[in-house]
């Protein structure tokens, strides 16, 4: 490495003319040990050391985690992992060795943040996160972040997050609000999952997610009680109806009662809120996940039940068909993919109707081309944000500013392979999406990160703003 490039590589051509500035603007008599104390400080904020270890996530799955260090202590972050989608997201780079942990092992992608991406970032600056994010991008060469894994780069754009508010000494959500270049902060309202399906649990339910949103309350602490009592009251709604065993619980912490129609779980709902009294301060929405179930053309809502798959065929019409008379009949503001992850007419003419919002999941894959494509094409009004088919915070930022442009919604989320990692609290709060969706109150990965917005909501005192009614908005 030149001389140039290290100084390059560790910002310390702009650090000395920082510190030859600072001597010139105090009119110091002793400049060389001004300069030399004020270059002391400005190294000490640096990379000391990139360790990456392989743990496991909420679903028992190998995940990355990471250990940044710098002079300030140690930063750790780790990745979620979801139900891959397709060939726009980023590569989750998995060790596909049969023999161990049925090929999830992740040990390709912590040896590339301990032996490459540790190498490359040492001496560098953690308040500088595009720059991070780009040695990484560089470092990978790729266009999906396939040859260091997305898992891998992503850790350590979080661990480095995190470094960076530490070194700057502000909370988290702070650093990222800055690193976006806005100012608003907004506790965002929670999508609680209280009704799992689909992929994420073993009734015969097609759709995914029914979730809650207390857009009424006034603080999310507020909210998260809001949350958390309609969730008990449903356990016991369905209990009366289903048994003890209709309690048992999807990958999100949703309740997953044996019932195979939308409208069967949204009456289960419906009743619980009716219990809490709260009524109308608490909106539905639903993640349809269609993708999963779309055969052809056609839509089998019987997907999971092998004897009857087949005959409950829908077409993209009876679709809109049966989500129109769905929003009519329940407090349903939001839909997430509502078809396929390629049935763009379907999507662009139920969004067209201006029924409620329409949220994109893997019909974007978090991806700037897609968005670019929905947006031309007004085919939804929300981004469903997830970091990891991202990869890092840097594009993570500008994928949401992207969705913020079109005046849509977004969503912070989770995916249903979690860690107790808190981060996507700090992040929703930073990037003031005014919506997260991280499971249930219930499962302590969810909490994880409901808890922490409780902490955050406290520590802005009079400053803490709920998104509540501006949910769509913030
Ligand atoms: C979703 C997510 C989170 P997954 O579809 O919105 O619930 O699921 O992580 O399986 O993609
Ligand atoms: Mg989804």
């Amino acid at each position: 490495m030149s001389v140039q490039e290290y100084l390059d590589k560790h910002m310390l051509s702009r650090k000395i003319e920082d510190a030859v500035n600072a001597a010139v603007r105090a009119k110091t008599s002793d400049p060389v040990l001004f300069i030399s104390n004020h270059m002391k400080k400005a190294v000490s904020s640096v990379i000391t050391k990139v360790k990456a270890r392989q743990i496991l996530d909420s679903r028992g799955i190998p995940t990355v985690e990471v250990d940044l260090y710098t002079n300030k202590g140690m930063f750790r972050a780790s990745v979620p992992s979801g139900t891959p989608i397709g060939m726009y997201e980023a590569v989750e780079l998995r060790d596909g060795d049969k023999g161990t942990y049925l090929g999830n092992g992740v040990t390709r992608a912590v040896r590339n943040v301990n032996e490459k991406i540790s190498e490359a970032l040492i001496g560098m600056d953690p308040t500088l996160q595009s720059q991070i994010d780009q040695v990484m991008i560089d470092l990978d060469k790729t266009e999906k972040k396939g040859e260091l894994g997305a898992n891998a780069i992503l850790a350590v754009s979080i661990a480095a997050c995190k470094a960076g508010a530490a070194e700057k000494e502000v909370p988290l959500y702070k650093h990222i609000a800055d690193l976006s270049g806005h100012s608003n902060l907004f506790l965002p309202v929670p999508a609680f999952t209280v009704i799992s399906g689909g992929k994420h649990a073993g009734n015969t339910l097609a759709a995914q997610e029914i979730m809650i949103l207390p857009i009424g309350a006034t603080r999310f602490e507020e909210a998260l009680q809001m949350g958390s009592e309609t969730y008990h009251h449903l356990k016991a709604v369905i209990t009366e109806k289903y048994g003890a065993h209709g309690c048992h619980v999807g990958e999100d912490g949703g309740l997953a009662p044996n019932i195979s129609s939308i409208r069967e779980g949204l009456d289960l709902v419906k009743e619980a809120i009716g219990r809490t009294g709260y009524n109308e301060k608490i909106k539905i929405a639903i993640d349809v996940a269609a993708t999963d179930f779309c055969i052809g053309a056609k839509y089998d809502l019987d997907f999971k039940s092998p004897n009857k798959s087949g005959q409950n065929f829908k077409s993209g019409e009876d679709m809109i068909e049966m989500y129109k008379e769905l929003c009519n009949d329940y407090p349903i503001v939001s839909i997430e993919d509502p078809f396929d992850k390629e049935d763009w007419e379907h999507i662009r003419n139920f969004c067209g109707l201006g029924i409620c919002q329409v949220v994109g999941d893997d019909l974007l894959m978090s991806n700037p081309k897609r968005i670019d494509r929905a947006k031309r094409e007004s085919t939804c009004n929300a981004l469903l944000l997830k970091v990891n088919q991202v990869g890092t915070l840097t594009e993570a930022i500008e994928v949401v500013k992207l969705a913020k442009d079109a005046h849509w919604g977004v969503v912070t989320s989770h995916r249903c392979g979690e860690t107790e990692d808190s981060f996507l609290a700090d992040l929703s709060v930073g990037l003031a999406t005014g919506q997260i969706k991280a499971g249930a109150p219930c499962r302590g990965e969810r909490l994880a990160k409901y808890n922490q917005l409780i902490r955050i909501e406290e520590e802005l005192g009079d400053q803490a703003v709920y998104a509540g009614e501006d949910w769509r908005q913030s």
